[in-house]
């Protein structure tokens, strides 16, 4: 029997960023491997695949590696056709993925604000956490503008820019459920609703209970 490499995800189950890639995987129905790795064991080197040695890490068939989850959502986009999740159309791609990284800018900021958090109380700085929080709230404010009371936030598209924003708001309740982002933007919290509903990829994906 002919051997057949399946590409290899690498990630935590608990990452916003690779839960990206799992979810753009199932929404285009590519195999793929996924190969659970726990970026804080100190016998796990991913400096071999990526020298930020960060998860999301993908292995393609030919062996070589692709880091960073926007550059291996848009490669995985590329590759099949299935369920396109950047339009075509420049201007299209272009708005998909402006507010790609905006989801993601957010969710970097809490990724910061966790950290800082995790840090005994004398060394935490509260300017640097109040810093983070501020985009935080002003990234969900320009999202909530721009979803409006549109489906998705290209309209009546699904795409890229929805998966990225449904991962944030996931990794949100997730990790700093103090923030009570409901409360100031209901658009967005009937859109984690419907994406739950709606696509399995993302009920299938959400981040183990803490
Ligand atoms: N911008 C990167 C962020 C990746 C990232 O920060 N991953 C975290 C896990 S959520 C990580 O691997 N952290 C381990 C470390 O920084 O040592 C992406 O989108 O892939």
């Amino acid at each position: 029997m002919a051997y057949r490499f399946i590409m290899k995800l690498l990630t935590s189950l608990t990452s916003p960023y690779g839960r990206k890639i799992r979810v753009v995987l199932a929404e285009k129905h590519i195999d793929c491997d996924l190969v659970i790795v726990q970026t804080g064991d100190p016998d796990c080197d991913l400096s071999r695949f990526n020298p930020l040695s960060k998860v999301p890490v993908l292995i393609l068939d030919d062996g070589q590696t692709l880091y960073e989850s926007r550059v291996i959502a848009e490669h995985l986009d590329e590759v099949s056709p299935v369920g396109r999740l950047i339009p075509q159309d420049h201007r299209q791609a272009i708005r998909v993925k402006l507010k790609e990284a905006l989801a993601d800018g957010i969710t970097d900021a809490a990724v910061l604000v966790l950290l800082e958090r995790r840090r005994p109380q004398q060394q935490q700085s509260p300017e640097w956490i109040t810093r983070q929080m501020k985009k935080i709230e002003q990234g969900l404010s320009a999202l909530s503008a721009e979803l409006g009371d549109q489906k998705w936030l290209l309209a009546n598209r699904y795409s890229l820019a929805d998966i990225a924003t449904g991962c944030m708001l996931g990794f949100l309740d997730f990790r700093l459920p103090d923030i009570e982002w409901r409360t100031a933007h209901p658009n967005l919290a009937d859109f984690l609703l419907r994406l739950m509903a709606e696509k399995p990829a993302f009920s299938d994906t959400a981040p183990p209970a803490p």
